[in-house]
């Protein structure tokens, strides 16, 4: 059923807290925390509890929960006092995405290039 929790997943292990990550905000639908292989001084996936491949299937199959994402992104910056930051859907492995659990990437605190590599 679409949003249930997948044994194989990595980012289901961190929600159901049997990996262990740096947990730096959590709400009732989803948990903020930094990614293992930063990119940028402030680089926080925000991830749905709810397991969602990626993101299209997240604003397809609950695009509240899509906003909730969205709205922590938000949180994040802030509470890392960015004025400017990157927000990152990798969608697909020609994409780069390799954990197939919906998250976003918060990318600030240095300088960003256009386009994206
Ligand atoms: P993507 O390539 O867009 O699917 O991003 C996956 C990100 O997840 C990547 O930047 C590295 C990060 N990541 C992978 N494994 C772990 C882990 O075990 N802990 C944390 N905190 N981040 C991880």
């Amino acid at each position: 059923m679409a949003g249930e929790p997948q044994d194989d997943c990595l980012f289901c292990k961190i929600v159901g807290g049997h990996v262990p990550a740096t947990i730096v905000r959590e709400t009732d639908t989803t948990v903020a925390f930094r990614d293992i292989n930063p990119q940028a001084p402030t680089h926080v996936l925000v991830i749905p509890k709810a397991h969602y491949p990626d993101a299209a299937a997240l604003a397809a199959g609950d695009p509240t929960l899509a906003a909730d994402v969205l709205r922590e992104a938000q949180s994040v910056a802030d509470e890392d006092k960015l004025e400017s930051y990157r927000i990152v859907f990798n969608t697909g492995p020609g994409a780069g995405q390799t954990v197939f659990h919906a998250h976003a990437h918060i990318l600030g605190g240095r300088g960003m290039q256009w386009p994206p590599g």
